[in-house]
């Protein structure tokens, strides 16, 4: 690859669980990838506007406030209308596998419970990148 992969990690909401995104964004700038973490309390509209103006490959969303079924469909919904639609949607947290499968059916790619390996991560997200992404 030409160049780093570039990630938005995004906590969104007003709860403070930032541990996981705190890790995520640690782990995936480990394993060489250009990381911009939003810091806390983000709306969707802040995490799109950002991820357009920072020209990211992918956004990492992470939720355990139990939001996320109205936190991703909006993200997904404000993605189209500026017509980001070649940018990985991913996260984890605390979601239940029939949200889980719901999201994939909107366009939301892996989304990654409590205990997941990094490797496994890093490694969805740059197979992801080097399949969908113009390098
Ligand atoms: C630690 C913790 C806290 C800490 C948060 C510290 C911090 N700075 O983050 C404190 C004590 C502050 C806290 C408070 C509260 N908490 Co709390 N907390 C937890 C707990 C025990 C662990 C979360 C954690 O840090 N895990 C460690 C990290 C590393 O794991 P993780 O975030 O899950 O991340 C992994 C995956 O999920 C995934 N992932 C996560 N994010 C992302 C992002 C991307 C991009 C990717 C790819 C993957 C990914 O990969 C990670 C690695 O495997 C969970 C229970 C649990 N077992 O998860 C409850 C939990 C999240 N809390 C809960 C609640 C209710 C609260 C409170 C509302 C309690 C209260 N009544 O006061 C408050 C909220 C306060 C507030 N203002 O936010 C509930 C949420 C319920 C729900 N969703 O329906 C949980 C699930 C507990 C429960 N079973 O009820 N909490």
């Amino acid at each position: 690859m030409k160049r780093p992969i570039r990630v938005l990690v995004a906590k969104v909401g007003l709860d403070g669980h930032d541990r996981g995104a705190k890790v995520i964004a640690t782990s995936l700038r480990d394993a060489g990838m250009e990381v911009i973490y939003t810091g806390l309390r983000q709306t969707p509209e802040m995490v799109v506007n950002t991820a357009l103006q920072e020209d990211v490959d992918a956004i990492g969303i992470s939720i355990l406030s139990g939001a996320h079924m109205t936190v991703f469909p909006k993200v997904m919904e404000l993605m189209k209308q500026k017509e980001l639609t070649d940018v990985l949607v991913t996260g984890g947290g605390i979601i239940p596998e029939a949200d889980i499968k719901k999201l994939q059916e909107i366009g939301v790619g892996e989304l990654f419970p409590p205990g997941t390996a990094m490797k496994d991560i890093v490694s969805y997200i740059e197979e992801w990148v080097a399949e969908n992404r113009n390098f």
